[in-house]
């Protein structure tokens, strides 16, 4: 995809089984919720976390919280399957060694997106972003360094890995509007796991 970045065609496939499972126990612990931005806008995909750290935002800003604001709870603990495939994942595209503490899940029904935009929350640009995609179809937007950057477009299928780190750590992305349809696992959904190396 770039210097840095690789795409891992079905990658997650090994694990759907138990990756699904484990979702499910996560989502019922941490159920998802549509988050409102900075700017006061209401997100169109609804979030959930799990591991030592979520990724929240609020009126007062994008940040990593131990706790589910929802709940005041810790989030639900990393699934073995989860981290494992994260670090699998992260080794094959070049990060040998990635520890993840933190995996963002996105649910998009029909019609939602995420606009372009850069992952730079995290403590440590050394580890890579590891976004795993489940259900639906989505086109995935991969930019550069600069907003103004020229966009690649990659279609994301279930199972689909991509991972993007070292000169890409901070290139921007998003994902256009998905499509409506029916996957025969997920249903009308698409879900989206992003791991990162948070605190
Ligand atoms: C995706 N998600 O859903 C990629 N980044 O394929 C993200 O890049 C993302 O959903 C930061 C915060 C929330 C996200
Ligand atoms: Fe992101």
């Amino acid at each position: 995809m770039a210097p840095g970045a690789a795409l891992l065609r079905g990658r997650a496939l090994v694990l759907e089984a138990d990756i699904l499972a484990a979702l499910e126990s996560v989502v019922e612990a941490a159920p998802f919720r549509h988050m409102t931005t900075p700017g006061g806008f209401l997100m169109s995909a609804a979030m959930t976390s799990c591991g030592t750290a979520g990724w929240v935002t609020d009126r007062t800003g994008y940040r990593y919280d131990r706790c589910d604001p929802e709940t005041g709870k810790p989030w639900p603990a990393m699934p073995e399957s989860f981290r494992r495939l994260a670090r699998e994942a992260a080794a094959d595209a070049g990060y040998a060694g990635f520890a993840t503490d933190s995996c963002l899940i996105n649910r998009y029904l029909p019609g939602a997106r995420l606009s372009l935009h850069q992952d730079k929350n995290e403590r440590d640009f050394t580890q890579p972003i590891v976004s795993v995609s489940l259900g639906l179809p989505a086109t995935f937007q991969f930019g550069g360094a600069k907003r103004a950057d020229p966009v690649a477009r990659y279609p994301m299928r279930h199972g689909d890995i991509a991972v993007w780190g070292g000169p890409s750590r901070l290139f921007h992305h998003g994902v256009l509007a998905i499509k409506d349809g029916e996957h025969t696992k997920l249903g009308r959904q698409r879900i989206n796991l992003t791991f990162r190396a948070a605190l």
